[in-house]
């Protein structure tokens, strides 16, 4: 029975929705990075995420369930700040939320793009996530109302950067962090599998956007701020030069790679405090 389990989880079934508009939200978030900050510490913080680094709102049913995908290796300096700011902006908006961090096994090229189908995947296996925000690991938030729930269209959400002047690049740009519903996803044949290296795997992912029959949704460039932990480019993560002319064949290609071939071996699962991590061996470019 449905109301004794919800009962038994000290949530009554007769809690009411969140309000449509989360009251705890403000405005602009100061984003500095404190040192000798902690992941203990940050969890102290954040006493209501429980295993796995999930979280309900205590007293309101949430209206929207999101998961937040993370493409990582190498990165903990990273992982550590992005949560420390993450965890309390999307319990401010009052969210039913997991972490996913997607750990790329081995030291062979990184493959943003794949682990983003493996995270899509492997979330949705364990919830019913309504949306999927795709986040790198080193873009912070800088604005509350830069609220993590899906468009009726994919969503590009870092539409403002510092490192390009809080502006975007260029107009199809679809790099940083994306929100898509399951539907959306599906619709695209999900994100490429073969953008071995940096570069050119954002551009196919918003290819592949209108080539479903969908449009680029964004916020406001006031809203949709982010700052970036600066860093050089990863060893084991060298410029794909092979990324034009895959670019060029993306209308060719997007039916024939993505979701419907992706493949991989899942080495470990762990539902830590603050995030489920799932390290992944995607195998190698062929
Ligand atoms: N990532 C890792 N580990 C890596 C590489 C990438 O975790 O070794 C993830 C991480 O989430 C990161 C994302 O993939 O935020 C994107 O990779 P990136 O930060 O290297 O890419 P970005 O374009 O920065 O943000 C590149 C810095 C210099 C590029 C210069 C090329 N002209
Ligand atoms: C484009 C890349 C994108 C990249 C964007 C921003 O040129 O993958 O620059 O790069 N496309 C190709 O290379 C085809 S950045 O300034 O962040 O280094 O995301």
């Amino acid at each position: 029975n449905l109301s004794l389990l919800a009962k038994a989880h000290g949530r009554g079934d007769d809690m009411p929705y969140c309000p449509k508009t989360s009251p705890l939200i403000g405005g602009p978030i100061h984003v500095s990075f404190p040192s000798g900050l902690t992941l203990a510490q940050v969890a102290r913080k954040n006493p209501l995420v429980v295993r796995g680094g999930r979280y309900r709102p205590p007293d309101c049913e949430a209206r929207h369930r999101t998961a937040i995908i993370i493409p990582h290796r190498n990165r903990e300096h990273h992982l550590k700040f992005l949560l420390y700011y993450l965890h309390p902006f999307l319990q401010r908006q009052q969210l039913n939320y997991g972490i996913y961090v997607i750990h790329q096994a081995g030291n062979y090229t990184f493959n943003r793009a794949k682990l983003m189908n493996v995270g899509f995947r492997e979330a949705m296996r364990e919830e019913d996530w309504d949306c999927l925000f795709f986040h790198d690991v080193d873009l912070i938030p800088e604005d509350d109302r830069n609220t993590y729930m899906c468009d009726a269209n994919p969503k590009h959400a870092a539409i403002a950067m510092d490192k390009f002047g809080y502006k975007l690049p260029y107009k199809m740009y679809f790099g940083g962090v994306s929100a898509l519903s399951p539907l959306h996803y599906l619709k695209m044949n999900g994100f490429p599998n073969n953008y071995w290296g940096w570069g050119g795997e954002d551009d196919d992912i918003g290819i592949r956007v209108s080539l479903g029959g969908m449009f680029i949704s964004r916020p406001s460039v006031k809203v949709g701020r982010y700052k970036m932990i600066k860093h050089k480019l990863d060893k084991g993560n060298d410029v794909n030069p092979r990324r034009f002319n895959m670019l060029a064949k993306t209308r060719q290609m997007w039916k024939l790679d993505g979701m419907n071939t992706v493949e991989y071996e899942v080495l470990s699962r762990d539902h830590f405090p603050l995030y489920t991590n799932i390290t992944v061996h995607i195998g190698t470019e062929a």
